[in-house]
């Protein structure tokens, strides 16, 4: 498979629900979308980065310069693509994650629709459905974010994932906690805290938390296992995971017993994959995280789902949990599943006209 052509495509997506994290506070969803063609057919690839720096280095316009400019050039001299070939033909570019991982994405799409075979049966999937868990912003008031827990205990979620942070945290886990009952409970702070919130962060024991995600700073993992030796809650990491090799070093130290599995922050679908196998040689349950994808990637994300370790429910959520309208036709949850779509590739295609009406920038490269 050769790459022909490429379309980067920016879109403005209104979220429904203000989403506050320790990050800062998001109103829309400015999403980044790659279609390749190739000479086997097209392809799409959503990248995950968020419009600044702050859960990690990387940021929109910087990605889709990357992309644009070294990343698609590298993948273009190639004239036998393959899904495996992508990662090694960008490994001599440094760091870049959420950038090569939507040139995987969508490359892997193409190749995979012009063989009839879906993203989940390529990795190796192995359910049918996937069970959801809401992510919940950080509220202005206790009794706003009790309400916004209602609405979704309504919906059917299997599991509430309360965002925290210094001040919003020991209070308003208890409040869910007492209010709702022994619903699947867990939090995450986005590396908000330090070692020495290690006191306070011991209170949360009292709750029965799942997991405790990312309480400290990314490249602090001898700090994560301090606290761990602290703490009768699991600690889980998210951004310090970034690869297959960093996910040994932390399980290694004792720095998590569970790791949330996002590809876009670990440069792709099949370093993804390779995290989940030596999370699973080490017995340590995965679990598939989010970042306020469309459709699409959100299709590639229930593949992910599908593999055997991914034991604990996702950050995957009915389209309508974020947006009004999505690129695709809308995700649906029932009974707290979504299904795993089984078409080839992606086995969803987006709709032209919503994707047009909300296209604020295309950019089309026709040589690299
Ligand atoms: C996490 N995601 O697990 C992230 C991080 C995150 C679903 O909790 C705008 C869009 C703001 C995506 C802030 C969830 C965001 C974002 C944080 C994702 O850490
Ligand atoms: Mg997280």
């Amino acid at each position: 498979m050769r790459l022909e052509r490429a379309e980067l495509r920016r879109l403005d997506l209104p979220l429904r629900t203000p989403f506050r994290t320790s990050l800062g506070l998001e109103l829309r969803r400015d999403i980044l979308l790659v279609r390749v063609v190739t000479s086997e057919g097209e392809g799409w690839g959503e990248c995950v980065a968020l419009p600044e720096p702050g859960y990690s280095e990387e940021y929109l316009d910087g990605a889709a310069e990357v992309i644009r400019r070294f990343l698609l050039p590298a993948v273009a001299v190639l004239d036998d693509l393959t899904p495996a070939r992508v990662a090694s033909a960008l490994a001599c570019i440094p760091g870049n994650p959420m950038a090569k991982a939507t040139v995987e994405m969508a490359l892997m799409d193409a190749w995979l629709r012009a063989r009839g075979v879906s993203f989940a049966d390529y990795l190796g999937g192995v359910r049918g459905e996937v069970e959801c868990g809401v992510s919940v912003g950080i509220a202005d008031s206790i009794g706003d974010l009790l309400a916004e827990v209602a609405g979704y205990v309504d919906e059917g979620y299997r599991r509430f994932k309360l965002k925290v942070e210094p001040g919003w945290d020991v209070e308003p886990v208890r409040a869910v906690r007492e209010r709702f009952g022994d619903v699947v409970l867990q939090v995450d702070a986005n590396a908000a805290y330090t070692l020495g919130h290690a006191r306070l962060l011991a209170e949360l024991d009292n709750f029965d938390l799942v997991m405790l995600e990312q309480p400290l700073p990314t490249a602090d993992l001898r700090d994560h296992a301090a606290l761990a030796r602290r703490l009768r809650t699991p600690i889980c990491l998210d951004e310090s995971i970034t690869s297959a090799r960093s996910a040994v070093d932390a399980i290694a130290l004792g720095a998590c017993a569970i790791v949330n599995i996002k590809a876009g922050r670990v440069g792709g679908y099949l370093e993804a994959r390779r995290i989940h196998d030596v999370c699973a040689a080490h017995g340590i349950p995965v679990w598939c995280g989010g970042m306020l994808e469309t459709g699409l990637g959100q299709a590639a994300n229930l593949a992910l789902a599908a593999l055997p370790g991914f034991t604990l429910p996702a950050d995957i959520a009915p389209s309508r949990r974020y947006f009004s309208e999505d690129v695709t036709p809308m995700i649906t949850m029932g009974d707290g599943l979504i299904a795993v779509p089984r078409g080839p590739g992606l086995g969803l295609d987006p709709e032209p006209e919503i994707m047009e009406r909300f296209t604020t920038d295309v950019a089309t490269l026709t040589e690299f």
